[in-house]
């Protein structure tokens, strides 16, 4: 722990600490304790942000929202996996261009405080860490010294840190401190070597003149595993627990310097089929309150949430009952931002108390974005799965004896296709997928004959195991879908795609043709469903509840373009893009969930292609759920979002 370097040594480091050439510095006075910003006692009121949650367009009007907030700073996270994709391929275009990103914090008269990783949680994708990491390295040692996963991390690092350096706050930018590593302790693993590799690693880049942090649990044991004395401590808690026992146990393990709460919860993430979490704003007010009359730096976690888009969702275990919750697109998280980026109450009531402890910015808060209401889109069926499956796998299978993974298959996101032919016949035989991630739509000769799913909450009757019948030399297809990997704890090592045998009563299934899938190829408006216009047929016979995962497309004809959200009530579940964007995924059956934002950024005026793939059942098509309605196959823009439909999960 710092505690344990000599005062009169911290000292010198802090007298040792201003550039030469801007004169600016930014550091910890430890017998004050608190941070020294060019020489003068500084705290800061932070707000949490994720530049790849928000479209690159709108992040001059979300930090301008957050400094009129009354904010000196905020705080982002760095997610590795968005940034290079493919070993040694860099991404910091979009909404990756991070450079441009810390600009215009910057010109926002903004701080920033970075939390680099490698590992974020986030409820972001294997908590930021590349999925390519698991390609050929089973049983690899994710956040440790282990050569597999540490090297690239370390190659990671030397591009990442030349990126951030010239936006430090000493060389003028506006960057006053790195987090390394994200909650560490609560990982139990206790590697302290690769913390200090990665702390060694920043600084041979950027020196000794950034200060450098770690963040946890209010818990001993997460202290005591998650920090080395070479990195200064701080906690984060939210508004259910108590303020001064947090900051006392902080106290214990980091005695001197600034009191730090990293991660102040305003809010709380969201799992599909469960409720929506919202956090009081009157609970956040007293905590808050709190922190600031001590003169605590407190970052709130979420300020501004924003959307995850794609395929970058996480998911939680819960180790209780085993099961797999997958997280929601929207990372609304009951901000003081809405996920569209709008001031709400909450905002207003933070803020109030924010001028209680600094003068509030003379700029007048942003209105709300406009949201348009586009009304209802009627969309056609275009392509079943099998019209598109030679675009989305142009190169064919690969074969092998018995399933491959997804990351042995190099493929990161999305879905695949687990093909065999049956060799013998069986009447009503357990089909058993024990090592399905996550979820499989279950075709026999193309027809679909049910769902396959591991353990969630949110439809227990859906399990790994379904009967069948099936005779010698009909095709079985297991589409397969990711629905993102663990973001959090000890599983964040675990692959996708089917990760072990298949069993036909007890009989391992093998010889089997896998197809990785590319979503994009189909979606891209320029190419969609260009030689199969003819199949539009927007009512087809009534077949059965679960129909063959389907391609669906409409015209979205749009005067002005303004931001909207898409409210795909009535279908079931599957993946929504417009204009070849992927928004995400939709699943109104089971909620909370039922409207995905639009950017006004993904819009053009004139016409916009939407494409629902809808991987169960369509409400055109005759039946729905258990009963039979005579839906129309429409989506309709909103201009209100629709993120706490709890009537539906328990409906
Ligand atoms: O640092 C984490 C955040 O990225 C802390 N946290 C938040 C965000 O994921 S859940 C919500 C959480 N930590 C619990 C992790 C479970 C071990």
């Amino acid at each position: 722990m710092s505690s344990s370097l000599p005062m009169a040594y911290l000292c010198l480091v802090i007298t040792m600490m201003a550039n030469q050439v801007t004169g600016r510095s930014f550091n910890i006075d430890y017998e004050k304790n608190c941070f020294m910003k060019d020489g003068e006692p500084f705290r800061y009121i932070s707000g949490s942000i994720h530049y790849a949650r928000i479209p690159k367009n709108y992040w001059p009007d979300r930090l301008q929202k957050m400094y009129t907030g009354g904010l000196n700073a905020i705080q982002i996270y760095v997610p590795w996996n968005l940034h290079e994709p493919k070993p040694g391929e860099f991404n910091f275009e979009g909404r990756a261009d991070l450079a441009t990103f810390l600009q215009t914090a910057n010109d926002t008269g903004l701080l920033v405080i970075a939390r680099i990783g490698p590992f974020i949680d986030a409820e972001w994708d294997m908590g930021g860490l590349p999925s390519w990491l698991l390609k050929d390295n089973a049983g690899i040692r994710l956040r440790t010294s282990d050569p597999r996963y540490l090297n690239p991390v370390l190659k990671w690092m030397d591009v990442l840190a030349e990126v951030i350096k010239p936006h430090l706050y000493i060389n003028g930018g506006p960057v006053i401190s790195m987090q390394v590593e994200n909650e560490y302790g609560s990982y139990g693993v206790c590697d302290y070597d690769y913390l200090r590799q990665l702390r060694n690693k920043l600084v041979e880049h950027v020196g000794n003149d950034v200060v450098m942090f770690t963040v946890n649990g209010a818990r001993d044991s997460n202290f005591q595993c998650g920090t080395i004395k070479e990195l200064f401590s701080t906690v984060d808690f939210g508004t259910n627990d108590n303020v001064e026992k947090s900051f006392d146990l902080l106290r214990k393990y980091q005695p001197n310097g600034p009191l730090v709460n990293t991660e102040f919860y305003t809010g709380w993430l969201d799992h599909w089929g469960e409720a929506h979490h919202t956090v009081k704003t009157e609970l956040i007010l007293k905590s808050l309150d709190k922190m600031l009359a001590m003169n605590a730096s407190v970052n709130m976690y979420m300020y501004e949430g924003g959307t995850t888009f794609g395929f970058w969702n996480g998911a939680d275990y819960r180790k209780v009952k085993e099961q797999y919750l997958a997280q929601t697109n929207s990372y609304d998280y009951d901000a003081p931002l809405s996920e569209a980026g709008d001031p709400t109450d909450k905002f207003m009531q933070i803020r109030k108390l924010i001028s209680k402890y600094r003068e509030l910015p003379p700029d007048p808060v942003p209105p709300p974005s406009p949201k348009s209401n586009y009304g209802k889109v009627t969309l056609s069926r275009m392509a079943s799965f099998y019209d598109e499956l030679d675009t989305m796998a142009p190169f064919g299978p690969i074969r092998s004896k018995f399933p491959i993974t997804m990351e042995d298959m190099q493929q990161s996101y999305g879905f695949m296709l687990y093909r065999t032919t049956i060799t013998s016949d069986y009447h009503n035989a357990i089909l058993s997928v024990p090592g399905l991630k996550d979820r499989g739509y279950v075709m026999i000769g193309q027809q679909p004959v049910g769902v396959l799913s591991r353990k969630t909450n949110n439809s227990p009757s859906i399990t790994t195991t379904l009967n069948i019948t099936v005779t010698t030399g009909a095709i079985l297809d297991i589409l397969v879908e990711n629905q993102g990997r663990f973001s959090a704890q000890i599983y964040i090592n675990e692959s996708k795609g089917i990760v072990s045998n298949v069993t036909l009563d007890g009989a391992i299934l093998q010889t089997w043709a896998i197809f990785s899938l590319d979503l994009d190829a189909v979606v891209n408006p320029s190419v969609t469903f260009s030689e199969h216009k003819h199949v539009i047929s927007p009512k087809l016979p009534k077949l059965s509840t679960l129909q063959v995962p389907t391609f669906y497309s409409g015209t979205l004809t749009v005067d002005t373009v303004q931001d909207t959200f898409l409210n795909t009530k009535g279908w079931t579940k599957g993946q929504a893009y417009i204009n070849g964007f992927n928004l995400g995924r939709y699943w109104p059956d089971i909620g909370p969930q039922v409207t995905l934002y639009v950017p006004a950024s993904v819009l053009q005026s004139g016409d916009n292609n939407v494409v629902l793939f809808e991987l169960e059942n369509a409400p055109c098509i005759g039946y729905h759920g258990n009963a039979v309605t005579d839906g129309d196959c429409t989506v309709d823009f909103t201009d209100t979002p629709i993120i706490n439909a709890t009537s539906l999960i328990f409906k």
